[in-house]
């Protein structure tokens, strides 16, 4: 059995990172103590802040040398998703205000697009720039026309900015080439989605089925935490995944899943569930409803009709589901996160939703839980103008279940050819590399050489800010206020983000940013409060804190106002589906012209020669955006092909060799990648991990380093519920040399 720690260590590989202050995982924490700090002879100076690494948002503390630098980061010992600890990107966080590389001052694009000529601008004349083109596109089409693609802390600002503007057509890659599918799945089985952080109640599971999930590379640091505590309570882990994890090196079974089947395996484990009674009666009597379509549904999709499919043997999968009903409801049939694999993700999903329900798992401890949150006040702002028009109408009737505007619709909203109900004219980009995020990366680019106005706002020059008009440097987390953290967890909790060191260069925050393009624009009403300090002590006080104690104490958590973490035995739950049940049977799916029971459909193979792509993480890197941190890049330089030896021995390929990937559109890849033989991946995929390959030649560390999935990913599955971009539909070659023309291309 393997123990907290060694699945820490296992997991984190970053060993570099660690090194840089104290040697080993644990030891970090110790730091935390002030004792030992002082020991340490350094400034006892700490400022409050919340990671900006990834998108799990840990809480800790930024300490400073006695010379005022920023030396390190540690976890906040009272934070629940890092219970302070770091994860070694988190750690590593640190370089990105240290990279030399960083955008310094405002840019104003002089030569055309894609050229990437600019001159260095006065944050007033960036300013007076967009407003003067953002007035223009107002009056030529409709302030609709303009669009917002936002990711990560700076959202909010840009969003109440975009919709003061009367434009609600604000994206982000989270939802169409992320979660989407997931909540949307929740959504109609329970009426509720499973947030960020996630509500799997991991540390108390019995059971984790992990499907595709691959946590450990996916390093989310709570969840990674749980996971740990688990394995050291024994939890029987179940992992589904083509390739031989981190995960599946922690799992009693391993079903390495002919990729793209898993709806067939899901229907079998249902079946099985129900023939065999292995369900929740009680549960699903009282909570649930549609039980008899489902079970008629899924009567002739047995272990051997998935078997054929699978090639996951009948056996595996009943002695699976025997696991998953004896754990039954401490079992965790994990919902995913990045989940747009194959366009029937929702379908996908919603199996495991009904997955899930019939186990009992929702409500319970080792299940899901209940999440509280803080309840904090906003501004108070005038009204939002109504907009004429929305994303939906730029292509009616399509995406009918998406409770967000979909990314690659906007996209597909710029490209006049498209005929779309609504020509978008205007983009703000801030903080999302859409280059490397949205598949199909010429489509991409064909917008934006459609556009009036391309704005990006971002803190590296990344692939975005080369197709950008204007490029607004936002200072680093560690140098800036933020909203205030508030996520849902097992307690109501809120974090404070500060500055630990003044902006460097002429960068500014989101907030200055945001307020600075509201005052150019006439919408001062909007950002009433100039400096975002006074907006956060208003905020605080509003509920019995102050910016003053949050500086202090960086999270504030309270108890929740009733013992409901789990549902009470026999509970009356309404659900906040149709029928206020848990449905089994989706009627608003079924209504919508979707199947309202998850079917399984085959999906294209790869032609002879070719190998079907999939990605993934690794644990020392966040996508595309952690590869130039001088902290980090030494940890994992390039990212490898995962080659299984069969394909290796067939093809030629030696350990270690450089190679470039085509696709079946015929995309090469830009930059060579090394291949990595290993039975650790089927014989008909390859693996590599998302975010490298990076052309950008103003990033010094990273530049052709690698080779980048999207760049290969041209096809794209869209999920017609809700628009999701599936990308693994895409199957590659291996050339070994570049022809003269592929080289030139
Ligand atoms: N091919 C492929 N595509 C994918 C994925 C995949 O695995 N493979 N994963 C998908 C998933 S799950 C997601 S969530 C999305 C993520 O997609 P993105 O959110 O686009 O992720 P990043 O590539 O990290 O781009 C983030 C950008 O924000 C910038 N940035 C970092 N910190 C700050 C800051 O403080 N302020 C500002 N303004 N900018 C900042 C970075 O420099 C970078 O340019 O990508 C999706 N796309
Ligand atoms: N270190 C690190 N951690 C991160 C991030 C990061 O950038 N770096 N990003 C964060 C974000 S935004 C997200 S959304 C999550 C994503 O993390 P997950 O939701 O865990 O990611 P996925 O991309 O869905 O899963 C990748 C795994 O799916 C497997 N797989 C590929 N095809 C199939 C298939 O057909 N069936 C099955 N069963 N498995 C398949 C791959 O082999 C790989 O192991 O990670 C988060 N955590
Ligand atoms: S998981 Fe790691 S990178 Fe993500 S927020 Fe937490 S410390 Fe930062
Ligand atoms: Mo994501």
């Amino acid at each position: 059995m393997t123990s907290r720690r060694d699945f820490i260590k296992i997991s984190a590989m970053g060993a570099g990172v660690l090194a840089m202050s104290s040697g080993t995982y644990g030891a970090i924490k110790l730091i935390s103590s002030p004792e030992n700090a002082s020991k340490l002879r350094v400034d006892l100076k700490r400022t409050p802040t919340y990671c900006e690494v990834c998108f799990w948002k840990c809480a800790g503390w930024v300490y400073k040398t006695s010379e005022g630098k920023i030396w390190k980061i540690i976890g906040n010992d009272e934070d629940q998703h890092s219970n302070g600890r770091f994860c070694p990107r988190g750690t590593g966080g640190v370089g990105m205000y240290y990279d030399e590389d960083r955008l310094k001052t405002p840019l104003i694009r002089v030569k055309e697009r894609g050229k990437q000529v600019f001159r260095e601008a006065s944050w007033d004349e960036a300013f007076e720039y967009i407003a003067a083109k953002m007035k223009d596109i107002s009056s030529k089409y409709g302030p609709e026309s303009m669009a917002l693609f936002t990711h990560g802390s700076g959202s909010a600002y840009y969003t109440n900015l975009t919709k003061a503007y009367g434009s609600s057509n604000i994206a982000e890659p989270s939802y169409a080439q992320c979660r989407g599918p997931r909540d949307e799945a929740f959504m109609a089985t329970f009426g509720e989605e499973v947030y960020s952080p996630e509500i799997t109640d991991i540390r108390d599971t019995k059971c984790l089925v992990l499907i595709g999930s691959h946590i450990g590379e996916n390093m989310h640091n709570g969840q990674i935490q749980e996971m740990s505590d688990a394995i050291d309570k024994g939890v029987t882990i179940i992992t589904v995944d083509p390739r031989f994890s981190t995960a599946a090196g922690k799992s009693k079974f391993w079903l390495p899943i002919k990729p793209s089947t898993d709806i067939a395996l899901l229907l079998a484990w249902i079946n099985e569930i129900i023939f065999n009674d292995y369900y929740d009666k009680k549960y699903v009597e009282k909570y649930c409803s549609g039980f008899d379509k489902l079970k008629e549904h899924v009567k002739d999709f047995t272990p051997e009709w998935a078997y054929g499919i699978t090639t996951i043997k009948p056996d595996l999968i009943r002695k699976t589901a025997k696991e998953m009903a004896d754990a039954s409801p401490s079992v965790i049939v994990h919902p995913g996160r990045h989940v747009t694999w194959y366009g029937d993700d929702t379908q996908r999903v919603r199996a495991v939703a009904i997955l899930n329900a019939l186990l009992g798992s929702w409500g319970r401890r080792g299940g899901f839980y209940r999440p509280a949150k803080f309840a904090v006040p906003s501004a108070k702002i005038p009204k939002y103008p109504e907009p004429k028009k929305t994303w939906t109408d730029a292509f009616p009737g399509k995406y009918p279940i998406a409770s967000s505007p979909v990314s690659n619709a906007l996209i597909a909203a710029s490209i006049p050819e498209n005929k779309p109900g609504i020509l978008i004219k205007g983009w703000i980009v801030n903080g999302t590399n859409l280059i490397s995020s949205i598949p199909n990366r010429p489509d991409t680019i064909k917008a934006i050489q459609n556009l009036d106005l391309i704005v990006a706002i971002d803190t590296m020059p990344m692939e975005i800010t080369g197709w950008a008009d204007v490029v607004l440097p936002e200072c680093t987390y560690l140098e800036r206020y933020d909203a205030l953290r508030i996520s849902p967890y097992r307690k109501p909790a809120i974090a404070l983000r500060m500055p630990a060191a003044e902006a460097k260069n002429s960068t500014r925050s989101g907030y200055n940013i945001a307020r600075g393009l509201a005052v150019n624009l006439g919408l001062e009403a909007y950002v009433p409060f100039e400096k975002q300090e006074e907006l956060l002590d208003w905020q605080l006080k509003q509920i019995g804190s102050s910016l003053e104690e949050m500086q202090r104490v960086g999270v504030k958590t309270s108890e929740r106002e009733a013992d409901d973490l789990y549902f009470a035995e026999n509970e009356d739950v309404v659900f906040s589906t149709d029928s206020g049940k848990i449905e089994l049977f989706s009627k608003a799916f079924e209504d919508a012209g979707f199947d309202p029971l998850p079917k399984y459909v085959a999906h294209e193979e790869p032609a002879e020669g070719f190998y079907r792509l999939i990605y993934g993480r690794a644990p020392m890197h966040t996508f595309g955006r952690t590869l130039n941190n001088p902290n980090l890049t030494d940890l994992m330089k390039e990212n490898s092909v995962w080659v299984n030896p069969k394909v290796s021995k067939e093809w030629g390929l030696k350990a270690g060799q450089y190679i470039w990937l085509k696709n079946q559109d015929g995309v090469v890849s830009d930059f060579p990648i090394k291949v990595r033989i290993t039975e650790r991946i089927r014989w008909d995929s390859i693996y590599m991990v998302h975010g490298f390959g990076h052309g950008q030649k103003q990033l010094e560390r990273c530049f052709g380093k690698g080779a980048s999935d999207t760049q290969l990913i041209t096809k794209v599955l869209i999920d017609p519920i809700m628009g999701g971009t599936g990308m693994r539909g895409n199957f590659v070659t291996f050339v070994t040399e570049k022809t003269e023309k592929e080289v030139a291309s």
